[in-house]
């Protein structure tokens, strides 16, 4: 029929390789766009693959589908997030090594939901019996738990991961999940205080206040209306219309308990959170001499009933410095904006140790006790790239992070892809891309970075501030190519910047940071007397959470930041010994809205995933590759001529296994150490005769030794 669509102009191609030769952003883009349409999300680039968040709930996620995917070749069916799932499965098991998947993507793009249909695949369809099943469920039913303590509504996402999540799904050798554990990364504690407008507190206090049943909000203090609660309405917008607090109170709560938390801890528990919004509602008075005091504060005495504290030693705690000066210790009263502030350094304290605390436990739960060899696939779902109207330290923390996974991303893809070549001799043009190397080691780099001069101001004694810092930053700074000053910028971007600000140009775009309670938010202090306050809490997670154990060095605390970038060092040295698995998220818009793609936004999207760069190596490249010895030991019994007794070197082995094969000259490049085939198509075909093949060998032995 003239002029009619075929289904490929239709729907696109499902791999992005498959393209005309000369590729271009635009007909990138235009693929994209054409699959979205189609409610078509996935696209491959070879076993890299791109998700387009529809903002919809589409029918792809059954069980059936699962079946469809399992155990089918990764290019046979359209392109599928369980495809991915399936395929590291199944490499897992037949090379029995570890895998990581690394989901990335800005804020909203999808990765959070990626990576929960992954974990879904694996509990869903692998080999289970009644003692996996318990594992099954808890490693579905840790997310709910983490998701409501750990995230929370934003601009850009109503379900926004506020901390990094890193988990190892462990396997059997039969490929049993048997157990798995969680790392987390920096939780955005500051949030517990203080919301921009239109943002919330974590999801947790909404779903207590709503949906906790009413004699526990009796024994709480809590009335059941968030606007109560100084805490939770700072971005006034406590009531969410995609959210339904209710329900996932429910969820939440059921969770709570398959994944082994007793009563006593789930009492604990929102003892704690309770404890959070009365410390909230704290309001001080000024005695005469200006200093705070707290009258008759009803807070103080649910405090002091929930953490189990006397009254007394609270309301001590919360208005007095104790100063030790020479063997005498002096309580010095605090004005009433110090009191406001070392009342909400507590909360946040709280928080992120309860939050550090609940982490451990559900680890506990999905502790694997046999101590037999696992191989392990690892789930990175971590905050994506974000850009406010104000940006500022938690920004800065998240975005630096980003940065190093973009590095780690261009190491492993990019940069050794190419090197592999050269390193074995395989002729190559290169594929030029921007190494964002330059942006981190602004950030990070030792005695010169940002981070380092950060750390500087915050340990200096006397007149640091956030301004001084600011000051050191254009000094050190002013001449690099991706900071951006306000007497720079209108030659650097084009736009002025205002007193107090710096600009990043990162990867994925420029971000302003006002440098506002960088130094504060950085030094995260927690005066000591507040702390030896809560070691005489009897409620058992604070306990916990402040031991009496902890040490008190008169060593300065490393920095939040510095911390931060030893445990981003620590993950990527986590995933650097395993194979890597890719899913490249993409937000189709900024309104959360289905069916709408905004030209403008993906097309920056597809440039700073780089995924232009990606697929010329892939398409110039080879989808696949193995050193001789291993093609050779799996392949052989293929070619009678190289088995059962092979002479020779294993590359002239392979070479004799592919002629008989009938592999094409262009299919194939023999390397160094390695074999290199072009398509994946090539290897199932003879991955399927290698099935055949074992097939009838088992076959023939059962012929023969029947009647032994
Ligand atoms: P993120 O993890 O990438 O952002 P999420 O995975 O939380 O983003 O996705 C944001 C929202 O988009 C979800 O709450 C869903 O409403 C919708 N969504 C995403 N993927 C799908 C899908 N496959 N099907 C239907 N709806 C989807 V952040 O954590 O903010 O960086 O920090
Ligand atoms: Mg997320």
């Amino acid at each position: 029929m003239e002029g009619a669509l075929t289904a490929r102009d239709r729907v696109g191609m499902q791999d992005l390789v498959l393209l005309d030769a000369h590729t271009s952003e635009t007909a990138v883009l235009d693929n994209l766009r054409k699959r979205f349409h189609e409610n078509l999300i996935y696209t491959y680039i070879g076993t890299l693959l791109v998700s387009v968040n529809p903002y919809k709930e589409l029918d792809l996620f059954s069980k059936k589908h699962m079946d469809t995917y399992m155990g089918v070749n990764f290019f046979e069916l359209p392109p599928h997030i369980y495809a991915l799932a399936d395929n590291v499965f199944r490499t897992m098991l037949s090379e029995f090594n570890n895998h990581f998947i690394l989901i990335s993507g800005e804020s909203g793009a999808g990765k959070t939901e990626a990576s929960k249909k992954v974990l879904q695949f694996y509990a869903v369809s692998c080999p289970s019996t009644q003692l996996l099943d318990n594992v099954r469920d808890r490693l579905l039913l840790s997310n709910p738990v983490l998701e409501a303590f750990g995230n929370a509504k934003t601009l850009k996402n109503d379900n926004s991961s506020r901390f990094g999540k890193y988990m190892d799904i462990q396997f059997d050798h039969q490929g049993g999940a048997v157990g798995g554990h969680i790392l987390s990364y920096l939780l955005e504690k500051s949030r517990v205080v203080h919301q921009n407008h239109g943002e919330r507190n974590f999801h947790i206090f909404y779903q207590l206040v709503a949906g906790g049943e009413d004699n526990l909000l009796r024994w709480l203090g809590l009335e059941r209306n968030c606007q109560k609660y100084s805490y939770l309405v700072q971005g006034e917008c406590a009531k969410v219309t995609s959210i339904n607090d209710k329900s996932d109170w429910k969820t939440v709560r059921n969770a709570l308990s398959v994944i082994d938390f007793s009563e006593k801890d789930v009492e604990h528990l929102f003892a704690i959170m309770a404890s959070v919004l009365h410390l909230g509602n704290v309001k001080f008075d000024t005695d005469t001499l200006g200093y705070a005091v707290l009258n008759n504060n009803p807070q103080i005495h649910w405090l002091s009933k929930l953490l189990g504290i006397p009254a007394q030693v609270l309301q001590q705690g919360l208005t007095h410095k104790k100063i030790e000066a020479k063997m005498e210790e002096v309580y010095s009263p605090f004005a009433v904006e110090h009191a406001v502030y070392a009342r909400d350094a507590l909360a946040k304290a709280i928080y992120g140790r309860t939050f550090n605390w609940l982490v451990n436990k559900v680890n506990e739960s999905l502790a694997n006790k046999d101590s037999s060899r696992k191989t392990v696939i690892g789930l990175l779902d971590i905050y994506g790239f974000e850009v406010f109207h104000v940006n500022s330290f938690e920004q800065f923390c998240i975005n630096y992070c980003n940065e190093k996974l973009q590095q780690l991303f261009i190491q492993l893809t990019l940069k050794s892809e190419q090197e592999e070549y050269q390193i074995e001799g395989i002729e190559w043009e290169p594929v030029p891309y921007f190494n964002n190397k330059i942006i981190c080691d602004l950030v990070e780099e030792k005695y010169r970075g940002i981070i380092s001069i950060l750390d500087e101001e915050c340990l200096r004694p006397g007149d640091a501030t956030d301004l001084t810092f600011l000051a050191k930053l254009e000094e050190k700074m002013g001449g690099h190519p991706h900071f951006v000053t306000h007497k720079l910028a209108d030659q650097k971007t084009r736009k002025s910047l205002q007193r107090g600000n710096f600009r990043l140009l990162h990867y994925a775009g420029e971000v302003t940071y006002c440098v506002v309670g960088f130094l504060d938010k950085n030094n995260d202090l927690l005066y000591r007397n507040v702390k030896e306050v809560m070691r005489q809490s009897n409620n058992a997670i604070i306990q916990n959470c402040f031991p009496s154990t902890e040490p008190e060095s008169k060593k300065r605390p490393e920095t939040v930041v510095t911390q931060f970038k030893g445990s981003l060092g620590g993950l990527t040295d986590v995933l650097l010994c395993k194979e890597p698995w890719y899913i490249r998220c993409i937000k189709p818009n900024d309104s959360k809205q289905p069916g709408r793609l905004d030209d403008v936004l993906v097309r920056h999207q597809v440039k700073y995933l780089g995924l232009m760069e990606h697929l010329r190596v892939r398409r110039a490249g080879f989808a696949y590759r193995r050193k001789y010895e291993i093609f050779l030991e799996r392949y052989k019994p293929l070619c009678p001529d190289t088995w059962p007794k092979w002479k020779g070197t294993p590359s002239e082995g392979v070479l004799c296994l592919i002629k008989h094969l009938g592999y094409k000259p262009d299919e194939y490049k023999m390397g160094r150490t390695k074999i290199f085939i072009r398509h994946p198509k090539t290897l199932f075909a003879t991955e399927d005769a290698f099935e055949v093949c074992k097939h009838e060998l088992a076959t023939r032995i059962q012929a023969k030794y029947k009647g032994y």
